[in-house]
């Protein structure tokens, strides 16, 4: 009868720690106006130094703002293709079949977000074809959302709780109407948003509590 007792509350406790750690997601935007509101600052890389038709051997260094990150492609050939035009460039892959890859960011980054469409064999914009995007954080949890036409409005943000480890971009399309997965303006944002932030300060106020007793 006591043991019984006494277990009870502790399934409950356990119950609650699982509720709260489910909570701990990525949550989504489909347009940037709204993604870009949610991010307190954020950098973004047009991809416009690219030539548009030139082929490009990855990985490829690039950075938006001070946020330094690795863009390459997987599994069938590591080459990535500039598209779109001279003065809007866009990053495509040479493989239609490939994922392209944004990862090995040099500070942690809690947010990424990217236009993601479709472009043809010339890199011009082909809206035939699903644009698919997967990310994943540092707590092994993935948020994938699809698009079913490749248009260049196609906009995916991803806002997470822990660190992001990577963007991944690809397309999908019938035989007839091959399309290769291009992205344009990838936006990066490396602070922590107010609710994680709200959590950080709670840990660092613990801290300090610590410290200033041992001061005594
Ligand atoms: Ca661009």
């Amino acid at each position: 009868m006591t043991s019984a007792s006494t277990l009870r509350p502790l399934v409950a406790v356990v119950a609650l720690l699982a509720a709260g750690s489910s909570q701990a997601a990525i949550q989504v935007f489909t347009d940037e106006s709204s993604f870009l509101a949610a991010l307190s600052s954020y950098a973004t890389d047009t991809f416009d130094d690219l030539m548009p038709g030139q082929a490009y051997d990855g990985p490829l260094s690039r950075s938006a703002g001070s946020i330094g990150y690795s863009a390459w492609t997987t599994p069938n050939s590591p080459t990535l293709y500039g598209a779109g035009s001279s003065s809007d460039a866009w990053l495509s892959s040479n493989n239609a079949a490939d994922f392209i890859v944004f990862d090995g960011f040099s500070m942690p980054v809690y947010a990424a977000g990217a236009y993601v469409f479709g472009s043809d064999l010339f890199g011009e914009h082909s809206s035939t074809g699903i644009t698919a995007v997967r990310v994943t954080n540092e707590a092994a949890e993935q948020s994938v959302k699809f698009k079913f036409r490749a248009d260049t409005t196609n906009y995916f943000g991803f806002l997470s709780d822990t660190p992001l480890v990577s963007f991944e971009v690809k397309t999908l399309y019938g035989q007839r109407n091959v399309t290769w997965p291009t992205v344009d303006d990838l936006t990066l944002a490396a602070v922590p948003e107010p609710g994680t932030y709200a959590m950080l300060l709670a840990g660092l106020a613990a801290v300090g509590f610590v410290v200033r007793r041992r001061k005594r």
